[in-house]
């Protein structure tokens, strides 16, 4: 197998990510990343981050834990997201030669919670345009379709579609997103899976899906008595994405010291690569 000339992605994935818009890449976090993750993960629990959001469990039991920016109050978090093999990764699969980080998010399913992750697709969401822009989505526990592995509608990033964000449960202190007319309601996935190219893969722990942003994905609920379904998402962006002031977008995502179309380097959307460049060497 051919790879880059950083050596983490082949020719072969960024071909595929380019095509599906997703991809996984086993064993992208070691032993030690994914114990150091999961450390962080149970100290947010404890004692949540500023932006916290639980969601009400569907059934009365379970829970969604969901927080988001914790790498700004963490600091093994902001190690992780700024010194792993990520931000490399990104530079390969976005084709891109800068990276900054847009924001990280937990989104932890505790067994036996139904709660499902409505179909979707992010960048809708987030104050930011510009095609180069995607996540990754971190296995911190084995990972099926039962614990709610992520489904992804294959090629559907290039249908270039940007759907109404909708909150993804009834959440404290967020009613839901201001309503944008350039966006379009999502179809009935659901209901209609068949008309769709819906794809999954189990994750080991250290596992990632790496998804562009406007691909469409979501999950089921974490059906399994006993194990958790722990997943730590970093976003990223390349050269071409800036600043974007439209309706619809996340609040606790947008910025207060940008302008629509400003470059995002900056304390709170970070160049992480190349590394040199932000060391100053
Ligand atoms: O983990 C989940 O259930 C949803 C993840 C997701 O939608 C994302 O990372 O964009």
């Amino acid at each position: 197998m051919t790879s880059d000339h950083k050596g983490l992605i082949s020719r072969e994935q960024v071909k595929a990510f380019r095509k599906d818009g997703v991809i996984v890449v086993r064993q992208a976090v070691d032993r030690a990343g994914v114990i150091a993750l999961r450390d962080a993960i149970e100290r947010d629990i404890q004692q949540p981050g500023p932006f916290v959001h639980s969601y009400t469990p569907q059934d009365g039991q379970g829970r969604f834990y969901g927080n988001l920016r914790t790498w700004e109050t963490d600091s093994a978090l902001r190690r992780f997201c700024f010194d792993s093999s990520l931000p490399a990764m990104t530079a390969s699969l976005l084709e891109t030669d800068r990276v900054n980080l847009l924001y990280d998010q937990l989104f932890i399913k505790e067994p036996a919670t139904e709660n499902s992750t409505r179909w979707h697709n992010d960048q809708p969401y987030w104050a930011v345009r510009g095609w180069q822009v995607m996540s990754f989505w971190i296995a911190l526990d084995p990972v099926t379709l039962e614990s709610g592995a992520l489904e992804f509608i294959r090629g559907s990033h290039r249908w270039v579609r940007w759907f109404q964000p909708q909150a993804f449960g009834e959440t404290e202190g967020f009613d839901d997103y201001d309503n944008n007319p350039d966006y379009e309601l999502i179809p009935d996935i659901e209901n209609g899976r068949s008309d769709y190219d819906i794809v999954s893969w189990e994750l080991a722990p250290g596992d990632v899906y790496a998804f562009h942003a406007l691909t469409v994905h979501g999950a089921g609920g974490n059906l399994m008595e006993r194990v958790r379904r722990r997943g730590y998402a970093v976003r990223y962006t390349g050269d071409d994405a800036v600043y974007d002031t439209r309706p619809g977008t996340h609040p606790d995502l947008r910025s207060d010291h940008h302008i629509d179309g400003e470059r995002l380097d900056s304390d709170r959307f970070p160049l992480v690569w190349p590394q040199f460049e932000r060391l100053g060497d």
